[in-house]
């Protein structure tokens, strides 16, 4: 196991559209389990493959208080969704910035798991929002794209400063 580096705003390559995964093989599963070891070290609940720079249509999540419930999503779609909900979000991508988010309240998500066997499954509350915003790292967006501009660079600049502070 190996813990991988996350990728941060404003990098461009968390700008990438991520292609599907064609073969689920070892190599893929050995990927999936160190982004689960990066994730709970991090610690996050989710993490897409695009923050950890491969551009390959899968990610995990974990949103248990127990850790132990691990799902992994490979060529995720979301085939239904209803309702609408307003989470605060915050991106192990984007460090120390929360904001409102809103996003679909139930979804629909049919994927293929670690052994490239097909699934779908039904989520709401966190898991829902989860998967979107994982999805939406697939997609090379990050949730500061649904702020306005200028709230946008505000957080480039808070990014910046707490950087800075860091380095010194
Ligand atoms: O760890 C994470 N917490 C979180 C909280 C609210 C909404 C979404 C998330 S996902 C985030 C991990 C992450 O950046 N995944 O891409
Ligand atoms: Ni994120």
């Amino acid at each position: 196991m190996a813990k991988l580096t996350i990728l941060e705003f404003p990098d461009p390559r968390l700008r990438t559209r991520a292609k599907p995964v064609e073969r689920v093989d070892a190599d893929l599963r050995r990927l999936i389990d160190d982004m689960f070891e990066t994730m709970y070290a991090a610690p996050g609940i989710g993490l897409a493959a695009s923050q950890v720079d491969v551009h390959l249509r899968f990610m995990v999540i974990d949103v248990s208080e127990t850790k132990d419930q691990q799902l992994d999503f490979i060529n995720p779609e979301i085939v239904a969704h209803e309702g609408v909900q307003t989470c605060q979000e915050g991106c192990l991508s984007i460090p120390g910035i929360y904001a409102d988010v809103k996003r679909h309240e139930r979804i629909a998500v049919r994927a293929l798991d670690r052994d490239g066997n097909p699934f779908e499954i039904q989520a709401d509350g966190l898991l829902a929002v989860c998967i979107q915003h994982e999805m939406d790292h697939l997609d090379g967006k990050v949730f500061v794209d649904y702020l306005s501009p200028l709230k946008r660079e505000q957080v480039r600049k808070k990014l910046d400063k707490q950087r800075r502070a860091a380095a010194a």
